[in-house]
């Protein structure tokens, strides 16, 4: 039994597309505490985070977009993700754009580094989202956080990041998009991309298993940053910046179940769910379905199999 703690984030400034931030309502009205709590799950919804007052910043690179409001954001869901986790309860944040896991990541980091204990990053993505404020081409913030979260430079306008995860202790899966600058930087560290090829060569389970055995052998926590665009678009067409050949519906399912049957999952964002370009709410059931999977929902439950 977890105790979960709901966090609405209606996060929309680190993309121009808007409507992400109509995803907490989409996930409360797809059942998301229901689902969660029909697992034996205690399940409180803490409500909608709002991003305080907006702080003056300037960046250098005139391309980036909407800085102050998501300087706000960044400082709003980091104290309350590290407030969930010192009161011993699990967050999931409701996005939201990925910009909030500036935020969001931040707070885990904060509360691991007074735990004393190392944060793992799980990134489930088709773009690796390793840009810079001063790298960024679109200009959109939600293309920077695990650069932020890396303890990359070029942050300046933000408060320090607490504690960078190191390389080695961040992995991506199901990425396919990824930018000429955070390629050329990517290659420069040991974070390990598993990008679709990968998991159509190998499939998913070695290399989560691989990962998850790291984390285990730590006493890690771990963030599990869980982007709408890792599924492929046929089945989750939600999402402002679709890229084909992502996860199938079991694929995405079976990195769910094993996160789950892992235990070791210490909080969650769902990112990038855009309500206003859903069809007949498909995706957000969807994604309130995956985050059953994450949560201990199986559909076959038979002492002959073993996975684990
Ligand atoms: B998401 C992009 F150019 N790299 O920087 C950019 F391809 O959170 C996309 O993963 C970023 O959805 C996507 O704008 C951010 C683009
Ligand atoms: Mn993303
Ligand atoms: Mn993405
Ligand atoms: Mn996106």
């Amino acid at each position: 039994m977890n105790r979960i703690s709901l966090i609405g984030a209606p996060v929309d400034s680190g993309q121009r597309r808007r409507g992400c931030l109509m995803g907490p309502i989409a996930y409360r009205v797809a059942g998301i505490e229901r689902e969660l709590a029909e697992l034996g799950h205690e399940v409180t919804d803490l409500g909608d985070v709002a991003p305080g007052e907006l702080p003056q910043a300037e960046c250098p690179n005139p391309a980036v977009d909407q800085l102050p409001e998501t300087l706000g954001w960044t400082r709003a869901l980091r104290a309350r993700v590290a407030d969930a986790l010192d009161g011993g309860t699990m967050p999931v944040v409701m996005g939201g754009d990925h910009s909030l896991a500036l935020g969001s990541v931040a707070g885990a980091a904060q509360h691991a580094a007074q735990a004393g204990r190392p944060l793992f990053l799980l990134w489930l993505d088709a773009h690796s989202d390793y840009h810079t404020p001063l790298t960024t081409v679109s200009g959109n913030l939600h293309g920077t956080p695990v650069a932020y979260i890396a303890g990359r430079e070029g942050f300046d306008a933000f408060p320090a990041f607490p504690a960078p995860i190191p390389a080695e202790n961040i992995c991506m899966f199901g990425i396919r998009s990824v930018d000429a600058a955070e390629h050329a930087a990517l290659r420069e560290t040991k974070i390990t991309v598993n990008d679709m090829r990968v998991l159509d060569e190998r499939g998913i389970v070695a290399p989560l298993r691989e990962f998850l055995d790291r984390v285990r052998a730590a006493n890690g926590m771990l963030h599990v940053s869980l982007d709408v665009d890792f599924l492929d678009p046929s089945i989750a067409p939600a999402v402002g910046t679709t890229v084909p050949g992502g996860a199938t519906f079991r694929e995405a399912h079976l990195v769910c179940e094993l996160l789950h049957e892992s235990g070791l999952m210490t909080s969650l964002d769902l990112v990038e769910l855009n309500p206003f370009m859903d069809e007949r709410g498909r995706t957000a059931r969807l994604m309130v379905d995956l985050a059953g999977s994450l949560f201990g929902k199986k559909v076959f439950d038979l002492p002959t199999r073993s996975f684990l």
